[in-house]
């Protein structure tokens, strides 16, 4: 049975976090913000401003009565704080990708989860709610198009973020990905290797860009991910899958088309926030149903998936330095997950 509407808690009150605060309060049914902690004082009062029942509290401790389950929208490295706070006091988590930066405080945070009597964490790697990779994920487990054998993604960012290193291309963002790739195939990955395109000149100085990342599942299909993060057109992100009786594509760009002076041109996305508007209302919406009913939703990411992502970026970013192919370190899923 649901319980009442979810009080919910924003921690980190950036772009994802105001994001995520208009999201419930507009388009989310059970659920209500009612705390922001967030330690900026006008992104905490603008992201609590949009919702006439959120306070702003400190930290997530000074929360806890205010609240039944929190979004953490912090970056990474505050993740594993917040995660252990938050798994302490018994909430429902939804935490941004990734789980946490490193495999071994992803592994903290699956054995703190372990003393629970469920898990209670999800983690937004919020493609697994988009229509048209649900869809893809059916064709392939229903075996109507045979074996999969491959998979070409394309993930294309319009401008790098400032700061961008050349790690962080498997770390934020082929880290999407990573956690598709062995959903999709409903196998882990084991080997990734990196092999870099001849370097755009405009990236900015030090970026080595754009990068090919080739995933290996245990089986063997092979997934190459052409990662570019200043590849200027707008914002794209493709899937081609090849079977043994076919292919199938999911990412077309597929805003309005105009038709003008002998040209056909097709709106595209600038930014993930509207390319997967619909994939995150999706997933927040079944992260409250699950909450209410005290689960995870079973087709999100769970810790134990966000650790097995973390164990292939750490493959990756080895791979990247060392232009080898690298393998993934072994992991035997726990019961607790099953
Ligand atoms: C960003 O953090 C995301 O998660 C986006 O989905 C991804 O496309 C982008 O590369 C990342 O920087």
């Amino acid at each position: 049975m649901s319980s009442p509407e979810l009080r919910v808690g924003i921690v980190g009150a950036g772009a994802m976090g105001a994001d995520h605060a208009a999201r419930i309060t507009n388009r989310i049914n059970g659920a209500r913000v009612t705390a922001i902690v967030e330690p900026d004082p006008a992104r905490a009062e603008s992201a609590a401003s949009l919702s006439s029942d959120a306070s702003v509290f400190p930290s997530l401790e000074a929360a806890a009565d205010a609240i039944d389950a929190v979004l953490i929208a912090t970056p990474g490295p505050a993740h594993e704080e917040a995660l252990l706070s938050a798994l302490e006091a018994e909430l429902e988590i939804l935490c941004e990708k990734p789980l946490t930066p490193d495999s071994a405080s992803s592994l903290r945070i699956v054995e703190a989860e372990q003393k629970h009597d469920r898990p209670h964490i999800q983690v937004g790697f919020m493609r697994r709610f988009d229509p048209e990779y649900v869809q893809l994920r059916n064709v392939i487990a229903s075996g109507e198009l045979g074996a999969l054998l491959g998979l070409h993604c394309a993930h294309r960012n319009r401008v790098s973020n400032p700061g961008c290193v050349d790690s962080m291309l498997i770390t934020d963002s082929v880290v999407h990905e990573i956690d598709t790739v062995a959903w999709l195939a409903d196998e882990p990955i084991t080997a990734v290797e990196v092999r870099h395109m001849r370097r755009n000149s405009l990236a900015p100085e030090g970026l080595n860009e754009p990068q090919l990342v080739l995933l290996e599942t245990a089986s063997g299909v092979l997934a190459d991910v052409e990662m570019s993060v200043n590849a200027q057109l707008g914002y794209q992100v493709r899937t081609e899958a090849v079977f043994e009786k076919g292919v199938a594509e999911i990412g077309r760009s597929s805003g309005i088309a105009i038709y003008v002076d002998g040209m056909y041109n097709v709106d595209e996305h600038q930014d993930f926030r509207t390319r997967f508007a619909t994939a995150y209302d999706i997933q927040v919406q079944r992260w409250v149903d699950a909450a209410r009913e005290g689960r995870i939703d079973e087709q999100g990411c769970s810790a134990w998936d966000g650790y097995l992502a973390a164990l292939v970026c750490e493959a990756g970013v080895a791979a990247q330095a060392t232009g080898a192919r690298v393998e993934v370190e072994k992991a035997d899923k726990p019961a607790f997950y099953n």
